[in-house]
């Protein structure tokens, strides 16, 4: 067929139908626009459906080499389930909407890992869709290398994607089609003029390049955070060679300075929990804060803060222990909502954090992937007071600024009788992203709990440098 009779015939079809209309428009990616382009109509138009898969597979798919296909959602999905049956290679399937009970899978449809999906998208403007979609289809270990797009906006898009090796091919750039629409009388000079020179000053923005926060070293990481606790954090692990958290579960006070008095040395942080200690005193936590000082370690104190904020802010700083005058950081949950971020945000010194808990360890608990998510949208909003999450996985959050703390590590896989699970310290480091590795009783149980505790220091730290040198095999 003659590919540029036929582009027209699509060019004025989609004038035709309001898929393309002028006048003041606001893009997804924020940009104020003169021109606007909404192919969700194209379902009411069946020949113009058609006039575009056939366009894109004589144009841009006929040569390519794939074994899939996939939409982005919404609007390119009839497209790619018009170019799956003619090309007669399967779709896939992405899920838009955020996935709950970690029972839905991301990405739907039959597939390999190694397989080729080609991309089919309507328009791209910053090309930030496609590369949400692209990045989920990785993640399922699928290769993404083209993708094929109805109008390219010029503004930025087609360069975001081909700088993160996704190639593009479109029916038309938004010029192309202003000039066609000009030479057919459907638009004035003028607004072709607007269009063409809006085109010129406005570029969506640039997509920062998304870093793999587990790849950093913890020095470069105490660069960009706003916590001071984590740039201590940070910077302690970094020159004391060591992401090793002693949880120090005991409840005798003269068991756990005698304990932290052998193991301080080895550890970046001491964390406790005060209500179990049986004898505590004020003179106790001075003589912990003397270790921290002279072993240069933190102190977090475990106490899963959970109630409305009001109570948290007496709970943090008043009664027996007064946890807000020696703790460096407190663990807290997300459950009751920003408020009890907002009181300990309130009553919280500057040098203070917090861990927010996004998961837990234990078997069966009640957490889901919904709450999770907004657990680390919430921290979002405060990011001088957190130092980090308590968490189990690598994807929980991106933000290199953070420290993942996680517990529930021995150094062989095992679960206690109340549920606890453990995992290696290869698979939480290598695997899962943790930055600060709690270990309580696979070193306070030891028979020797100084010389396991070297053994835990020397282990976690072979498997951070591994991760941060790259090469993961
Ligand atoms: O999900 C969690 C969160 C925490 S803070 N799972 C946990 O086990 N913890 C704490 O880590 C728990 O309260 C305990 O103090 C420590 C793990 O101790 P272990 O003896 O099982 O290593």
């Amino acid at each position: 067929m003659d590919i540029s009779h036929k582009l027209e015939e699509l060019a004025l079809s989609l004038y035709r139908i309001d898929a393309v209309k002028f006048g003041d428009f606001v893009t997804k990616s924020g940009i104020k626009t003169p021109v606007y382009f909404d192919l969700r109509v194209i379902v009411s138009y069946p020949e113009v459906m058609e006039l575009i898969s056939l366009l894109l597979y004589d144009h841009a798919i006929k040569e390519s080499k794939f074994d899939h296909v996939c939409g982005v959602p919404y609007t390119a999905l009839p497209i790619a389930t018009l170019l799956s049956v003619k090309t007669k290679k399967s779709m896939l399937m992405r899920r838009k909407e955020t996935k709950s009970y970690g029972t839905k899978k991301a990405i739907e449809g039959h597939y390999k890992q190694g397989e080729i999906c080609l991309i089919i998208e309507d328009v791209i403007t910053s090309g930030s869709s496609v590369m949400e979609t692209v990045a989920d289809l990785k993640k399922e270990g699928l290769k993404v290398e083209e993708a094929v797009i109805i109008l390219d906006r010029e503004q930025g898009g087609r360069q975001n994607l081909e700088s993160n090796n996704v190639h593009i091919k479109s029916l038309f750039t938004m010029t192309e089609l202003i000039n066609i629409l000009l030479k057919n009388n459907k638009i004035s000079k003028q607004t072709g003029a607007d269009v063409i020179n809006y085109l010129k000053n406005v570029q969506a923005p640039v997509p920062v390049a998304e870093v793999d926060r587990t790849l950093l070293p913890y020095e470069k990481r105490a660069e960009l955070t706003s916590n001071s606790i984590a740039k201590r954090l940070f910077t302690i692990m970094a020159t004391k060679k060591t992401n090793l958290c002693l949880s120090v579960d005991l409840t005798s006070s003269t068991k756990i300075l005698d304990l932290v008095q052998k193991v301080g040395e080895h550890v970046c942080l001491v964390k406790t929990h005060i209500d179990i200690v049986e004898d505590y005193t004020d003179n106790f936590i001075v003589q912990l804060k003397e270790l921290a000082q002279k072993f240069n370690f933190l102190v977090l104190e475990d106490r899963k803060y959970a109630d409305i904020g009001h109570t948290v802010s007496l709970q943090y700083s008043k009664g027996l222990y007064n946890v807000a005058d020696w703790a460096d950081c407190v663990t807290v949950h997300s459950l009751p909502g920003e408020g009890i971020l907002k009181a300990l945000n309130d009553s919280a010194h500057s040098s203070r954090g917090v861990f927010l808990l996004a998961e837990m360890s234990s078997e069966g608990n009640l957490i889901t992937p919904d709450y999770t998510e907004a657990t680390v949208k919430m921290a979002a909003k405060y990011p001088e007071l957190i130092t980090g999450f308590v968490c189990q996985k690598k994807s929980t959050f991106k933000d290199p600024s953070l420290i993942q703390l996680t517990p529930g590590v021995q150094l062989e896989s095992s679960k206690d009788e109340l549920g606890q699970v453990y995992n290696t310290p290869e698979k939480v480091i290598l695997e899962n992203g943790a930055d600060v590795i709690v270990v309580g009783r696979g070193i306070v149980s030891a028979k020797n709990p100084e010389a396991q505790a070297v053994v835990y220091k020397d282990t976690l730290w072979k498997c951070y440098t591994k991760r941060v040198s790259g090469k993961l095999e």
